[in-house]
């Protein structure tokens, strides 16, 4: 029996998107939903009480760093990282696959795992499936993800293939090392790049392995928008109806929008909060880059439409004085907004499924929020 099942409430007239619930051993969460991404156990310079304010009911962490940083035996130690750092809800940890692909150049890829070497100082490490399970098990996650290979856009068919026959082995073994599957449910994930055939064959591979929940990994890599809208009409319709689909890495309001429309349940993207701690906002009129100079005499929130606790009380001029000043409260202004504002987009999203009108919601925010792109 898997700890995380999928419960489909209805499906939008107008596009086919889903409105469910996912239920965890930390608690449910309604979908579709965006994840804020605390990388290294925290939200960067938000606290678990500012997250529970803004009703984010699920996170996602890295296998990655906190394997290099502080080590899962510490975690372990402290009784797993929702005790760690905290946070009671929901967490998903991602296998590190990815993140050994993004952060480390001179890596070398074996069936047996991959070499690779430390981004901080260099040494050499190996990772692999049964590695990164036997991680994830000391994290405590909720949801686990399977250890796959994201390889760069674009990349030929033949080397795409024996990737993808590749990562579904890997799969496979993932399955066969996980330690505690009554209390961690584990995710696989389909590639493919940008083949049709391949992204096929990955989802029938893995939907046969039996997984509680299926990721689309290998998008939003430097592919056009389109690449990526086709794929998921070629993949979501092969994935059981009864059990969450996440997209990986993505999180533009328009990427998020177009996602659900093709059947995405969840989804996790750095780009709120990196962007914020740069001075750039997400508003529902497009960007807006508050560290501007045109902004010093606006005493005028960040966004006119949001009911943030941020734009309740703050300006864009006095945000704009913070982060020139590189004062950390300004960061966590900016940081608290973007997130408050896609977890609120989802919302929406989830209200107009609930509704029957999400096709009519997608041309309205669109429109507006191409108004004012910087
Ligand atoms: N695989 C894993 N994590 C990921 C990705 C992937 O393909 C992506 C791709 N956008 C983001 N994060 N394991
Ligand atoms: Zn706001």
């Amino acid at each position: 029996m898997t700890p995380i099942t999928y419960e489909l409430i209805k499906t939008d007239k107008q596009t086919g998107a889903r409105l469910g619930r996912v239920h965890t051993p930390h608690g449910s969460f309604d979908t579709p939903a965006f994840m804020p991404v605390g990388t290294l156990a925290t939200v960067k310079t938000m606290s678990p009480e500012e997250l529970h304010s803004m009703q984010a009911n699920i996170i996602l962490s890295n296998t990655y760093h906190l394997w290099l940083r502080p080590g899962e035996d510490i975690i372990e130690e402290a009784g797993g990282l929702h005790k760690f750092m905290n946070w009671d809800k929901a967490i998903l940890t991602d296998s590190g696959g990815f993140q050994v692909f993004s952060l480390s150049d001179m890596r070398q890829i074996e069936e047996k795992g991959v070499h690779f070497r430390n981004h901080l100082n260099g040494e050499k490490l190996f990772l692999s499936p049964e590695k990164a399970m036997h991680i994830q098990n000391a994290l405590g996650s909720d949801i686990m993800m399977a250890f796959d290979e994201c390889p760069p856009y674009p990349a030929a068919y033949d080397y795409m293939k024996s990737s993808v026959e590749r990562t579904s082995r890997w799969a496979e073994r993932c399955l066969e090392a996980h330690r505690r599957p009554e209390t961690q449910g584990l995710f696989g994930i389909v590639q493919g790049g940008e083949y049709e055939e391949l992204r096929k064959q990955s989802a029938r591979d893995l939907v046969s392995l039996d997984f509680p929940g299926y990721a689309i990994g290998g998008l939003s890599v430097g592919e056009p928008k389109d690449v990526m809208n086709r794929m998921l009409e070629y993949t979501t319709p092969l994935l059981p109806s009864n059990k969450p689909r996440y997209l990986m890495g993505v999180g533009s309001p328009d990427a998020l929008i177009d996602g659900a429309v093709r059947g995405i349940d969840m989804f996790d993207c750095v780009l709120p909060t990196r962007i914020a701690r740069n001075g750039t906002c997400m508003t529902s009129n497009g960007r807006l880059v508050v560290r501007n100079a045109k902004y010093a005499r606006d005493f005028t929130p960040i966004d006119e439409h949001c009911d943030c606790h941020v734009c309740k009380n703050y300006t864009r001029a006095y945000i704009r004085h913070l982060i020139k000043c590189n004062e950390t409260f300004g960061f966590r202004l900016t940081t608290y907004h973007n997130l408050y504002f896609l977890l609120k987009l989802m919302e929406q999203v989830r209200t107009a499924i609930k509704e029957d009108r999400l096709g009519d919601f997608k041309e309205s925010f669109f429109e507006q929020y191409g108004l004012n792109q910087e």
